[in-house]
């Protein structure tokens, strides 16, 4: 079995703030294309794009109204096979962003289903009548208590019929009813088509979250909660294997050198063995969000600080846990996600050494790394003044619903600006000039002010920066069968500062020590007398290879990578 993305490393472009081909202020193909030069020069394997397509945007573009085409603030069909084509001259790969969870409440699908109760397409979407006894529209009277992921009822109203739509997410974002055969029919011949195109696979949206137990029921009320937590009633829910394995039979099986990737927040290890086991054909890897949730307090909204601890037990798990059998992706960072370095990092006096620290880190472990755009330049973020310098629905609608419940507004304020969206979609920052070089007009979200400091031009003239570290771990995972293929083995896992593990394969081991911390951190390395004069082959400091390295002290935020045999 031919499994080429194990070897690869994917960059994921957001396109809306990669780069701005035509002034409008909001990036498009037409940018991309202007900086494929700069991705090849990175050496990264896979692109994947977050949504191009038609879209009235009110998720940016993960509500889709037209699957087959691309939106025209993003350009037309003919630039996007023209960058596939570029993309695939430089030897890159490009993947689309599937969304099929729900569409737009704008789909042709969805207004043909919400026309009237008997429309042949009125079973495509979740549909149900008031709760028992109650009249539609009243306060309480949804067919169940299921909070929305984006704030409110996870039902609305349609007063054209007076029955209430499932949306798991904003309310222009209504579920596909994947229990009925046409949906299901209709998005495979979709996907064939953009196979057919020349794309290289899927990047699938919350792909389990498709299968809901059809009774819909109430779900529990925790404390402090205004709904009911219905994620018991959709995530990896009843027929999900069964949905991918007929996906997989349907779109793409017979064919080669695809990568499929399946977002799937609140998986199990478990659940994940099962959805990426080559011999049960679903998904080649699935993209988990337990890492990116250790500094969650009770709510997605309320931060605490890293413990490492906590991060080593939860990838530790990871890594030992799909060991012999699947495949996890690897990342930091994603458009939902703050940035790493200011969440996980110092993005003050130590930005350069911390953000080549947790590349290292990531980059070491098993699986397929994930570069965000912009991470690969250290960028941080964004010093966001007031809510109206947010733009992201689920920022927007936190907002306005924790304020009418009496919550203070500065102290959301300062939660969003810690977790919010956003911090990830302010544009890349390529140079030093007006905009860092993103738009020539007015982008649609404020460029982060440090651009004068951070950004690409500078980093690819300087052969010490965060750019050249992450091409050299992508060289390095490249070169060395142990990145790709090595058994992991945590060190010091009850270290509070530092992060130590091996690789190893055949007659090489690789071991990594990162000190995450800005103060120095004093360590016992396990075996030292093994690893004492081994090839350094990474650091982020200058190191003297005559060091005795049995009682080590690592310096703030340092990383080093040895191979020895
Ligand atoms: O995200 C899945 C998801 O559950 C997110 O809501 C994520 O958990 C959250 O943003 C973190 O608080 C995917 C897309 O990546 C996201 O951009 C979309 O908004 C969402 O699905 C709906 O399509
Ligand atoms: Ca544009």
């Amino acid at each position: 079995m031919q499994q080429w993305w194990k070897e690869s490393v994917v960059y994921q472009i957001w396109p809306r703030s990669f780069a701005d081909g035509n002034g409008d202020g909001i990036g498009d193909l037409a940018g991309i294309a202007s900086r494929l030069d700069y991705l090849s020069s990175l050496g990264v394997d896979v692109l994947w794009l977050s949504p191009i397509y038609p879209s009235p945007q009110d998720d940016a573009g993960y509500d889709i109204s037209d699957y087959q085409n691309i939106d025209p603030t993003f350009g037309s069909l003919e630039q996007f096979d023209a960058l596939l084509a570029a993309v695939h001259e430089r030897g890159m790969k490009l993947i689309m962003d599937l969304v099929v969870n729900h569409t737009s409440d704008e789909h042709p699908w969805f207004v043909e289903s919400r026309a009237s109760k008997d429309n042949p397409m009125r079973d495509w979407y979740w549909w149900r009548p008031a709760r028992e006894g109650m009249n539609a529209g009243d306060p309480g009277a949804e067919p169940n208590n299921w909070g929305s992921i984006f704030s409110g009822p996870a039902w609305e109203l349609d007063e054209n019929t007076g029955e209430y739509y499932l949306h798991l997410f904003s309310r222009k974002q209504p579920d596909l009813n994947w229990e009925n055969p046409e949906v299901r029919q209709a998005i495979y011949s979709m996907m064939r088509w953009w196979l057919e195109r020349g794309v290289d696979g899927f990047r699938m949206d919350v792909i389990n979250f498709i299968s809901k137990d059809i009774k819909l029921p109430d779900g529990h009320v925790h404390d402090g909660s205004l709904y009911g937590d219905a994620m018991p009633y959709f995530v990896d829910g009843p027929r999900i294997h069964e949905f991918l394995q007929e996906m997989h039979r349907e779109v793409l099986a017979g064919r080669e050198g695809l990568i499929t990737v399946g977002e799937m927040p609140g998986v199990t290890v478990e659940e994940a063995k099962l959805y990426t086991d080559p011999t049960r054909r679903e998904v080649d890897m699935v993209f988990q969000f337990e890492h990116v949730q250790v500094d969650h307090g009770e709510t997605r909204w309320d931060s605490r600080p890293l413990r490492l601890r906590d991060l080593k037990a939860v990838l530790g798990r990871w890594q030992a846990g799909l060991a012999e059998v699947g495949w996890n992706s690897l990342y930091w960072n994603n458009h939902d996600q703050p940035r790493v370095v200011s969440r996980f990092g110092d993005d003050g006096e130590h930005r350069v050494r911390s953000a080549k620290l947790l590349a290292t880190v990531l980059h070491l472990h098993r699986g397929t790394p994930y570069i965000y755009q912009g991470e690969e330049l250290g960028m941080t973020n964004a010093p966001f003044a007031s809510i109206d310098d947010f733009r992201d629905i689920q920022s927007l609608n936190h907002y306005a619903e924790a304020v009418s419940t009496g919550v203070d507004p500065d102290a959301v304020l300062a939660a969003l600006r810690v977790l919010s969206r956003d911090n990830a979609r302010t544009p890349m920052q390529w140079d030093d000039t007006e905009n860092a070089g993103f738009t020539t007009g007015t982008p649609w979200i404020a460029v982060n002010p440090n651009y004068k400091g951070i950004n690409a031009q500078a980093e690819i003239a300087d052969d010490d920066s965060v750019f050249h570290h992450y091409r050299r771990l992508i060289e390095l995972r490249h070169t060395e069968p142990a990145v790709v293929h090595g058994d992991f083995r945590m060190l010091l896992a009850d270290h509070d500062q530092v992060y130590a593990f091996t690789r190893g394969y055949s007659s090489t081991e690789l071991l990594v020590l990162a000190n995450f911390s800005g103060e120095p951190a004093a360590i016992e390395v396990p075996e030292a007398d093994r690893w004492q004069g081994t090839e350094l082959i990474l650091a982020n400091y200058p190191v003297d290879a005559a060091e005795d390295i049995q009682h080590l002290a690592l310096r703030p935020w340092e990383a080093r990578v040895y191979r020895g045999r």
